[in-house]
């Protein structure tokens, strides 16, 4: 049947592209999913974090979670290091997987850059992991943003060289032709690319070190009315059809966000706005920005008041993760001929 697992790195500054291309989407599918929302901490340390910075940022991904509108008693949501099976299932995967197909991962050479041989070794078999992340739980459907595509064609090609190098075992066990679900992604919505305010051919990004190329969940009224008004435009006015946007990476990207938060498809923004100028558009995508953002900010604010909470909140989510995950890895290890005695 139908379940939805995704994941987001507590790795600070969530931003509006973590939003309208991942959470609001999670947030649509509990209606007509069983969803697993994981906040995953493992990823993040195949870059350093600062150890209390960390904790904090785990914290702050489950708040954001939370205040967007996912809910963590009907779904599932915890942090990936309290539930061991992800590790473990990362390991056999390491085994299925091959070095090459991890090497011509984009990710990989963005984040390792020149000096590749000084990365972590994590950083390497990160999609490893992710695929372990989706398949403990035989998740059919993963909402990521468009960046995340070709982690989830890997996945695919981990749970299909699975299903394949152990064919018989697969079936003399009684599991039947396949373990593991060919997962799909769900990119979806007219904002699966959000780019930087500041540069509209990159991402945007975490780890941008311009603060004004992204807007963070947790700025106020003000940073985010000053952050459009600054956003890098052309002088032209917006374009009046579609296919106008196409050369403009800057006024694409501000028309995609606006549809994004407002729920209109791209078509509907520019029959609305095509040939005004910016100085009218930016007012109002602001007025629109804050309007979405700011109930989820100070939500996030109310709940980071009682980090307790959020910890139970996590615990309790892992042990229903796990209730899950764990006959799924016990078979995986009788599939592989590990000997289980308790
Ligand atoms: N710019 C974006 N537009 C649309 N979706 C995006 N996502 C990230 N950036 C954009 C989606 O957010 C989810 C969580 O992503 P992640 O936790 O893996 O973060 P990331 O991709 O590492 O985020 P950054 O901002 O890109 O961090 P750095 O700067 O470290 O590279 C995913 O579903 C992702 O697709």
């Amino acid at each position: 049947h139908p379940r939805v697992f995704s994941g987001v790195q507590p790795t600070g500054n969530l931003h509006l592209g973590n939003y309208l291309g991942a959470i609001k989407n999670f947030v649509a599918l509990q209606e007509s999913h069983e969803c697993i929302y994981c906040v995953v901490d493992m990823h993040a340390i195949t870059v350093w974090q600062e150890p209390n910075e960390l904790a904090r940022q785990i914290r702050e991904v489950t708040a954001a979670f939370v205040a967007a509108g996912i809910d963590p008693e009907k779904h599932v949501v915890f942090n990936q290091s309290q539930v061991s099976a992800h590790a473990e299932l990362a390991w056999i995967f390491n085994c299925v997987a091959r070095i090459g197909w991890m090497n011509r991962m984009t990710q990989f050479k963005d984040k390792a850059g020149k000096d590749r041989e000084n990365a972590s070794l994590g950083l390497l078999a990160y999609p490893s992991l992710m695929a372990a992340d989706i398949l403990a739980y035989k998740a059919t459907h993963v909402p990521v943003g468009e960046d995340q595509k070709q982690h989830l064609e890997l996945t695919r090609d981990i749970a299909q060289k699975f299903n394949n190098d152990f064919a018989e075992s697969i079936a003399a066990k009684g599991f039947g032709e396949a373990y593991f679900p060919l997962t799909e992604p769900l990119i979806s919505g007219p904002a699966t690319r959000i780019m930087s305010l500041r540069d509209g051919t990159k991402k945007m990004s975490k780890s941008d070190p311009s603060d004004n190329s992204r807007i963070n969940l947790t700025d106020d009224a003000d940073t985010i009315a000053q952050k459009i008004r600054r956003a890098k435009t052309d002088p032209e006015p917006l374009s009046t059809e579609l296919e106008g946007l196409k050369a403009r990476p800057e006024a694409d990207n501000l028309v995609g966000i606006y549809a994004a938060l407002a729920g209109l498809s791209k078509e509907a923004v520019i029959a609305e706005w095509g040939g005004q100028q910016f100085s009218a558009f930016k007012p109002a995508l602001a007025e629109l920005a804050v309007d979405r953002l700011a109930p989820i900010a100070g939500e996030m604010r109310r709940l980071m008041a009682d980090p307790g909470h959020i910890d139970a909140l996590l615990g309790a989510g892992a042990a229903r993760a796990a209730a899950i995950a764990t006959p799924v890895l016990d078979g995986v290890k009788d599939v592989v001929g590990f000997v289980r005695s308790r």
